[in-house]
């Protein structure tokens, strides 16, 4: 028995901090999603699991519910959802749209109670509210029908350090309730949690597509393999995204740290499909300030979306060498006069950025 495991798909994300890369981005999040269906043909799975937030909010438009409740019907097999903390079961839900019943291949599983789909028992935990402090997969512990069974919940595993208590579900809840596998959405990037016995009977599929540039390993799905009741599941990590996100903090310590990162920045492979945030920090020695310009120009022309952050960046040694290179005269007179009041104490402010003005205007003429 084979099935196809995703959730957050976070459907209606504004993504309003990429500007005017957004409307790709939640276009991205549709393509990825049909990704998904063919990946479930292809795989032959028995059923696919949509352990929740498969909307942002409830407020989206209902032609795009709409859209996503078509895209669930194509599918060649069942596919089983959960409301998740972003799109909890209630008055005014999404689930209340009429598509959902449109399609008998497509189930909202409202209840927690057990379900049977092609060769299992699922036992559905939806959030019937947008947060709460109980463990949803609590109710499972009194269900003792045998064959394969499934469960799939929606929340934060408890002790994690990058989540707030949200849902809380123990890391060991398949173990303890004698389920094969444990299917959970919430968290964005894939994580397994591996019992005594070294099998992975819990996991985070991650989002389908990345919503953020602190994302570990998001953009996957996974599809779970179990050849009997107590078998160890078979999982694979299959990749869903359509669009990379890099984001990184980059300690900078000299000219060979930049040229490391400059070559990282070019050797990525699709930049049309890449996101960047670029930070680059540290205390740097003897670099030329036109060596991080070039960076940001890379950063930002090069990718689809592209931000370049060198604030935390101190250039120490002898990023002074252009005063040094300046004709001889009253140039350069003028320029270690700056360079003497901006370093005097105090420091004068208006010589700083006069400096700093003839440096950029001096670079421009020699260029
Ligand atoms: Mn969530």
């Amino acid at each position: 028995m084979r099935f196809v495991h995703t959730a957050d798909w976070q459907i209606g994300m504004k993504a309003v901090h990429l500007g005017e890369t957004a409307e790709t981005a939640r276009r991205a999040r549709f393509q990825s999603a049909r990704r998904i269906i063919e990946i479930a043909k292809e795989q032959r799975a028995d059923f696919v699991l949509l352990a929740g937030d498969t909307f942002e909010h409830h407020g989206i438009e209902r032609a795009k519910v709409r859209e996503i409740a078509n895209l669930l019907a194509t599918a060649h097999c069942p596919v089983y959802i959960i409301p998740g903390n972003h799109d909890p079961a209630g008055s005014g839900s999404v689930w209340e749209d009429e598509c959902w019943a449109r399609s008998v291949h497509v189930r909202v599983l409202l209840a927690a109670e057990a379900v049977e789909a092609p060769g299992a028992t699922l036992y559905p935990c939806p959030a019937l509210s947008r947060t709460s402090a109980a463990d949803p997969t609590a109710w499972i512990a009194g269900q003792t029908a045998g064959g394969i069974r499934i469960g799939i919940a929606h929340g934060s595993v408890s002790g994690h350090p990058d989540m707030e208590d949200c849902f809380p579900i123990p890391s060991d809840a398949a173990c303890r309730l004698g389920l094969d596998y444990l299917a959970v959405g919430h968290y964005h990037s894939t994580a397994f949690y591996p019992g005594a016995d070294g099998a992975a009977r819990m996991a985070y599929c991650g989002t389908h597509e990345p919503t953020g540039f602190q994302e570990r390993d998001s953009g996957n799905l996974l599809v779970v393999e179990i050849a009997g009741p107590g078998a160890p599941p078979v999982i694979q990590k299959l990749r869903t995204r359509v669009l990379d996100w890099h984001g990184a903090v980059h300690p900078i310590r000299g000219s060979a740290d930049l040229a490391k990162l400059n070559e990282e920045l070019e050797a990525i492979s699709s930049p049309e499909q890449t996101l960047v945030q670029c930070t680059i920090s540290g205390t740097a020695d003897g670099i030329d300030e036109e060596a991080v310009e070039r960076i940001r120009e890379l950063v930002e022309s090069r990718f689809l979306y592209g931000r370049f952050e060198c604030g935390e960046l101190r250039i120490e040694g002898n990023a002074d060498e252009w005063i040094d290179a300046l004709p001889p005269g009253y140039l350069q007179e003028t320029a270690r006069k700056l360079r003497a009041d901006a370093r005097a104490e105090p420091p004068d402010e208006v010589a700083a950025g006069a400096l700093a003005e003839f440096r950029r205007m001096w670079r421009e003429v020699r260029a």
